[in-house]
């Protein structure tokens, strides 16, 4: 309904101006004498105002503009998505922020890789702490590194050899210290824990190799097989039937040579429930460990050592491989003493060591 007044000299002229305007259905509600307001309007002639509606009935909106809104609402909902992505990156940035704000958190992430921790390792780490301690807004440094002490030794595992463990076996790359290593076991073994311990040698690939355990083995007075075949090993193993201990020593394999892991995994299968040890050197670049792991997974080791901790400054990699491999780490060793330079891996020391918190190896 349209309604609207108007003021005019006369009906007729009235009438003429409604239907023009609203139209031959307008009707007229009302219709009055006015005279103008004021002194003016007592000399001023009458006139008519008059009242006069029309019904504006609702016109059908044609099809195109009907969809008028569908495209509205389209373009609210890019919009809206839009912000939504907005609001996630700020919300990602603010948490990073918070890291940073946190000095202690933020310093300690950068402490991580410089130590060589996989930067999305210790920004992991890091995160899940800062997560969990958000609402402590004053932790002290002190505090951050305990904290985190925790944190790394959950991300890493440490096991001893079960006493029950017989056969224990020695494989990795060239010159990392598998023999160093099994000498000082082999010392350990027989002086600190009085088992009677033999050892197997297989290291039949490099002239010399061989020469290097013997000395050790005349030594200590122990006795040594050396296996030149896989068949040999049955025989090798019945003559030591005597021992507790067996140690059995593998020549180095280059990880990047398939056929030599593959063949030394053919000498595996002779032994009966070996505990087998990838001896890893700390001194090797991440990328080269995880090289390695790989290629070695044939001879189904489930155990690491690390070597020459004395060589290095950081420790990251062992936690980068730690983690991603999941295997307990036995033993470090910290130099080239046989026996004195090995020792019980714990994961303690190992967070202390990957945090740069103790230098002593
Ligand atoms: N600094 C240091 N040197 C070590 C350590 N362990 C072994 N070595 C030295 O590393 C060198 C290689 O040691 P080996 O025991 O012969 O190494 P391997 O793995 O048996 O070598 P291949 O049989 O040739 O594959 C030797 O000079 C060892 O004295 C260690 O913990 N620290
Ligand atoms: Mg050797």
């Amino acid at each position: 309904m349209k309604i609207k007044k108007y003021c005019v000299d006369t009906v007729q002229e009235g009438m003429l101006q409604i239907k023009k305007e609203l139209g031959p259905e307008a009707v007229i509600i009302e219709s009055r004498k006015v005279r103008e307001k004021g002194f003016r309007g007592l000399f001023a002639p009458v006139k008519v105002e008059i009242t006069a509606a029309v019904d504006t009935p609702v016109r059908q909106q044609p099809v195109a503009a009907a969809r008028q809104p569908d495209r509205q609402e389209e373009r609210l909902q890019s919009e809206i998505s839009e912000l939504k992505q907005m609001v996630n990156q700020l919300v990602s940035r603010q948490q990073k922020q918070n890291i940073e704000e946190k000095g202690p958190f933020y310093r300690w992430m950068q402490r991580l890789i410089d130590n060589d921790v996989d930067p999305a390792l210790a920004q992991q780490i890091l995160t899940e702490i800062h997560e969990d301690f958000a609402a402590e807004n004053a932790l002290s440094d002190e505090v951050v590194e305990l904290i985190l002490q925790k944190k790394v030794r959950e991300h890493l595992r440490t096991a001893d050899v079960p006493d029950t463990s017989r056969v224990l076996t020695f494989v990795g790359p060239t010159g990392v210290g598998k023999t160093t290593t099994l000498a000082k076991l082999a010392a350990r073994f027989a002086l600190y824990h009085n088992k009677q311990v033999g050892m197997i040698t297989i290291d039949s690939y490099r002239i010399g190799a061989v020469e290097q355990l013997r000395t050790y083995a005349d030594i200590t007075g122990m006795p040594i097989e050396v296996v030149m075949t896989p068949k040999d090993m049955t025989q090798a193993l019945e003559r030591l039937a005597d021992r507790e201990i067996i140690l059995v020593d593998t020549a180095g394999r280059n990880a990047k040579n398939s056929m030599q892991v593959s063949e030394l995994a053919v000498f595996m299968e002779a032994l009966p429930a070996p505990e087998t040890f990838l001896v890893l050197s700390a001194t090797t670049k991440t990328r080269d460990l995880q090289q390695i792991i790989a290629k070695f997974s044939k001879v189904n080791f489930n155990r690491l050592i690390f070597t020459k901790l004395d060589e290095t400054e950081t420790f990251g990699a062992l936690l980068n491989v730690a983690n991603t491999s999941n295997l307990p780490i036995t033993y470090l060793t910290t130099g080239q003493n046989v026996p004195d330079d090995i020792e019980n891996a714990t994961a303690d020391k190992l967070a202390k060591l990957i945090l740069g918190v103790e230098q002593n190896v």
